[in-house]
């Protein structure tokens, strides 16, 4: 269609358009027209590179400065190809080494791209030797890596086989536990309901006691009953606490206006059991009493006349002796000689276990006033059953503890082992190690895998700028940043983050810190773990 050199901006000393990169040749084709890149236009094309602008996106004029979104692309033979905004086309000034963007202005510019090269090839060749000495490093980092991280699989594969028996075998002690506890239960339940009712018996009867010598003590004219006359003294008894203990309260008392001791002791009792203050010492008021001479000739007839507490039966007169009869026999005769041996039996127990604290007998009519335990004092049997039980429990509770223990490591173990330390596991060589740079204000400290922080040098608390999140690098180098987040919350702002910018290095080391927006940290973070071989050309990589 159109020759070649027809037009001015056309002319390149390659084999394409001007401007034009050899990726982007094959859409200019001389013997078709030109289709602008955004699909807008299709224009004959001798309009290429006519300094006039026909594309909206420039794309038809990239050897001139015609449009104002154009590029221009400098081949730049002998160094590496540079795209510039064709704004720059024949501006004067020489961007592109090859000096083709000033093809109008001939003689402006002298080719550099050599000495480009040189100086470039120089750059890189040092960096490769500071990336060698990196890689090494690196190199010792991931053997150690993998070596860890297989050290730490074999470790949990040998806990996870354990854990299991561990499981097995507390099943076993378990049940042995439970078999025991039983046992042990079964013991102690027998021997505390005989315990308890043993209890019940005693009480009881201790509290008969209390009220037949209640009853002694109120019926202070021996007659055999209490009168209202008789209760009168004891004030404490005023069933509405008005300050007056009246007859008619005392009369509701006793249900009458006296009350005998079956009587007494059955009901009068259980309403003033709480408040009846004793007064054992008050002497008998009433001389006239014939009995108490007739008393006091029988106590000396029978030498024992002392007023004696335990024996208080001895100081009844005769005629009250047979009112109470049936009472007391009952509570003497029967029941006292039944609880007497049992208590006489605990008694035995307690003194073979409290062998130096030894206790005389009680004489066998009286009822000791004793405080008794809430449990008994367990036979040799049941002895033996709860040392079994509590021996059984002992080795459960550390089966127990053994695999939470267990359970513990293997959790922690394989939190470590689902780290990304990276593909060679370099990066392993940072977990548990802390890195610090001192600002003018504050120290910064970065634990790769663990949290970011910032301490100000006043020595006030140190404030979290994140915790371990994750690898942040773009898809192509992942590992080339780590994100920390949920650092303490910003006053007004958002929570404190950190992005570690990771480059090679031959140490690791924090080079700086930055705050490019408030409570945003930047970390420049240098490890041999990020250092890569570095190929040097021999020669550049030129498109022609
Ligand atoms: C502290 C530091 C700063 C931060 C401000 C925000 O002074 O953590 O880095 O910018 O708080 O209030």
């Amino acid at each position: 269609m159109v020759a070649h050199g027809v037009v001015q901006g056309q002319l390149s000393k390659v084999d394409r358009p001007r401007g034009v990169s050899l990726t982007k040749k094959v859409f200019y084709d001389p013997n078709r027209d030109f289709v602008c890149f955004d699909g807008s236009r299709t224009i004959p094309y001798p309009q290429v590179n006519d300094d006039y602008c026909d594309c909206n996106d420039g794309s038809d004029e990239p050897g001139t400065s015609a449009c104002p979104n154009g590029q221009f692309h400098c081949t730049n033979a002998g160094y590496r190809p540079l795209n510039i905004p064709s704004s720059r086309v024949n501006d004067g000034i020489c961007d592109c080494c090859d000096g083709s963007d000033e093809w109008k202005n001939e003689g402006l510019c002298i080719n550099t791209c050599k000495e480009l090269w040189k100086a470039a090839r120089e750059d890189l060749q040092k960096q490769a030797a500071a990336a060698s000495r990196g890689v090494q490093v690196r190199k010792e980092y991931s053997d150690r890596g993998i070596a860890l991280k297989n050290e730490n699989q074999k470790k949990l594969d040998t806990m996870k086989t354990e854990i299991e028996e561990i499981k097995q075998l507390e099943e076993e002690i378990k049940v042995r536990k439970e078999e025991a506890e039983s046992a042990e239960n079964a013991a102690k339940d027998t021997e505390r309901t005989a315990w308890n009712d043993f209890k019940s018996r005693v009480q009881k009867q201790q509290e008969s006691r209390k009220a037949a010598d209640a009853f002694t003590e109120l019926d202070s004219n021996k007659d055999g009953s209490v009168s209202v006359e008789e209760m009168r003294s004891h004030v404490e008894l005023d069933t509405n606490s008005d300050g007056s203990f009246t007859d008619d309260e005392i009369k509701a008392l006793l249900g009458g206006d006296s009350a005998e001791a079956p009587y007494f002791i059955e009901n009068s009792w259980k309403l003033i059991a709480g408040k009846y203050v004793s007064r054992p010492s008050e002497p008998v008021q009433e001389p006239e009493h014939p009995v108490v001479d007739a008393q006091e000739e029988h106590h000396d007839d029978d030498h024992e006349d002392d007023y004696d507490d335990d024996e208080e039966d001895e100081d009844y007169p005769e005629e009250d002796d047979d009112l109470d009869e049936g009472y007391e026999d009952d509570l003497e005769e029967e029941e006292d000689r039944e609880l007497k041996a049992q208590l006489e039996q605990e008694e035995l127990k307690k003194e073979e276990t409290e062998s130096d604290q030894k206790q005389e007998e009680e004489p066998a009519e009286v009822i000791p006033e004793i405080n008794l335990p809430s449990e008994p004092v367990w036979t040799d049997n049941t002895k033996e059953l709860i040392a079994t039980a509590e021996k059984a429990r002992q080795q459960f509770d550390e089966q127990q503890k053994r695999k939470k223990d267990l359970e513990r490591e293997i959790l922690s173990l394989e939190r470590k082992l689902n780290m990304d330390f990276g593909e060679d596991q370099s990066y392993q060589e940072l977990h548990g190690k802390c890195f610090d740079m001192d600002t003018h204000e504050y120290t910064y400290r970065l634990c790769p895998f663990d949290k970011a922080v910032q301490k100000p040098k006043g020595g006030a608390s140190e404030t979290s700028l994140g915790r371990w999140g994750s690898w942040s690098g773009p898809e192509s180098n992942k590992y080339s940043a780590m994100k920390y987040t949920g650092g303490l919350k910003c006053w007004n702002g958002p929570d404190r983050s950190t992005e570690v910018r990771i480059s090679c290095g031959d140490e690791n080391k924090l080079l700086s810190v930055s705050e490019p927006s408030r409570c945003e940290y930047r970390f420049e973070f240098v490890t041999p773990a990020a250092c890569e071989t570095i190929h040097v050309p021999d020669k550049p990589h030129d498109e022609l």
